[in-house]
């Protein structure tokens, strides 16, 4: 049943003139964003190593070449914190610091982060972003398991992947109900979601001469954050540094518990439990961890009257009563009670989010007052949110609904040459071009079952087979 677990089911579009072309341009980003140890989303918005693309990137990196996707996984665990953190960036020392806002001589890890733990050879900015790597070192390794297990590869990366989750689930569980909390915008990965403009509004911008925005030498400002969001993104990140990234008693002014985040430290630990078995240690603890997970996400973020899963402000109290993308994708997690995934598909298929009727699923409720098609995580339809949607619905059965939209991520990633985000009505390109996970995620959907050799098999000590019996129910198969 934890189809996110498996090899990529087969796919319709695998296999014709169209495909072939599709997989040459998609695998010619990530040949050209590689540098040698790891992939930069884009080589000009973005010319470092981030956490969560990292681990998008694997996930597709993987069927060109299972070393290349171990060794982004590793260097990025490389630069990992003693406390456990995996940084939200891993900088290249190469990289003219003008290249990026903000720089190594912003976060001063090495110095600020000494006390938490931060490495003292490598420069990393000091926050974190969502977990989703267990699940990709999962997922490589079931690329060449025999590979896999000659290089040792799942017995190096075990322990820092467990580091990771003690640390969210520990320090990070701020409001003491057994879930990991975001403190700054830029951790959840939805940097100006609407869902926090209402926390935003209590953080003093910082003063707008103070540092220089690199993002808008490359990006439309229409398509960006505002300056106001940078205002506060600084003040925050700032704050945290000046505690010495300690998450305890540094009286967060922005604290959230986000669905996405969530859901996948719980499709991750249970990642975490296969690569434990198939390491020779107990998968037991990380199973008990994903259920007790799955328990608080439910008890904690669900909204009925919502139909979907919404964040939960820690500073100011309560649930954020805005719809995003975030609330849907705990549809990739397993075991979810049927009358949540019935109701959260339905929301999916609503005004709101418009599942089966525009290309791709928009970061933010169409029918919302701040709804913007353009601007970043406002409205767009982003490649990762979508990818994993598309898991969800073919997890609990969605089969018709998954396929379609798979097939228009495809048309919409080819046509938009491989853009960071798209209008989600008109699939316009939108964002950065040759963006790493849209690629990588493109070569996984184009993947069918059986080509790179693994399909249906789980690699010893894992459970389940392969995607057919691992859908739960047949909604619309
Ligand atoms: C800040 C790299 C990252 C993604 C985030 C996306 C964007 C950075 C920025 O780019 O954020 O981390 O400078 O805007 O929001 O999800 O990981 O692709």
């Amino acid at each position: 049943m934890t189809s996110l677990l498996v090899e990529t089911p087969a796919g319709a579009a695998a296999g014709d003139d169209a495909s072939d072309a599709l997989r040459r341009g998609a695998a010619q980003v990530l040949l050209s964003n590689w540098t040698g140890a790891s992939t930069v989303p884009s080589r000009g918005l973005y010319p470092h190593q981030w956490s969560w693309d990292s681990a998008f990137i694997a996930i597709g990196l993987r069927h060109l070449s299972v070393r290349r996707a171990q060794r982004e996984l590793e260097t990025l665990l490389h630069a990992q914190w003693e406390d456990g953190r995996v940084p939200h960036i891993v900088f290249n020392p190469s990289v003219p610091h003008d290249a990026y806002f903000p720089s190594p001589d912003f976060w001063r890890s090495s110095s600020a982060g000494a006390a938490a733990g931060a490495p003292a050879g490598t420069e990393t900015s000091g926050i974190v972003q969502p977990p989703v790597h267990a699940l990709a070192a999962w997922l490589v390794h079931l690329a060449d398991p025999e590979d896999s297990r000659r290089r040792g590869f799942l017995p190096r990366v075990y322990g820092r992947l467990a580091a990771w989750h003690d640390y969210l689930t520990g320090p990070r569980d701020l409001g003491g109900g057994g879930l990991a909390a975001m403190v700054h915008p830029w951790e959840p990965g939805m940097d100006n979601s609407p869902c926090w403009d209402a926390p935003l509004e209590r953080v003093e911008p910082a003063a707008s001469g103070s540092y220089r925005r690199a993002d808008l030498d490359h990006g439309q400002p229409s398509e960006r954050p505002t300056d106001l969001d940078y205002g506060r993104y600084v003040r925050l990140a700032t704050d945290y540094r000046d505690g010495g990234y300690a998450d305890a008693g540094t009286g967060h002014a922005f604290a959230v518990e986000d669905p996405c985040v969530n859901a996948l430290l719980i499709v991750s630990e249970h990642a975490l439990a296969r690569i434990a078995a198939e390491t020779g240690a107990d998968p037991a603890p990380h199973e008990e961890r994903a259920a007790r997970l799955t328990e608080a996400l439910v008890e904690r973020l669900w909204s009925p009257e919502a139909g979907m899963f919404l964040c939960r402000d820690l500073v100011g109290g309560g649930l954020i009563p805005q719809k995003s993308v975030t609330g849907l994708i705990p549809l990739i997690v397993p075991g979810l009670p049927q009358e949540i995934v019935d109701t959260l598909v339905a929301t999916a298929r609503s005004t709101a989010f418009r599942l089966d009727e525009v290309p791709m699923v928009p970061s933010y409720d169409f029918t919302g007052t701040v709804f913007d098609p353009s601007r970043y995580w406002r409205g767009p339809a982003w490649f990762n949110t979508n990818w994993l949607l598309e898991r969800g619905l073919r997890q609990y059965g969605h089969t018709r609904a998954a396929d379609r939209l798979r097939a228009a991520m495809l048309t919409a990633a080819g046509r938009s040459g491989f853009a960071e985000y798209v209008d989600p009505v008109t699939a316009e390109a939108r964002g950065t071009r040759d963006f790493g996970w849209t690629a990588a995620l493109t070569l996984d959907l184009l993947m069918p079952a059986g080509q790179d050799g693994q399909a249906g098999q789980t690699g010893s000590g894992a459970p389940g087979p392969g995607a057919p019996q691992d859908a739960t129910v047949g909604a619309d198969a």
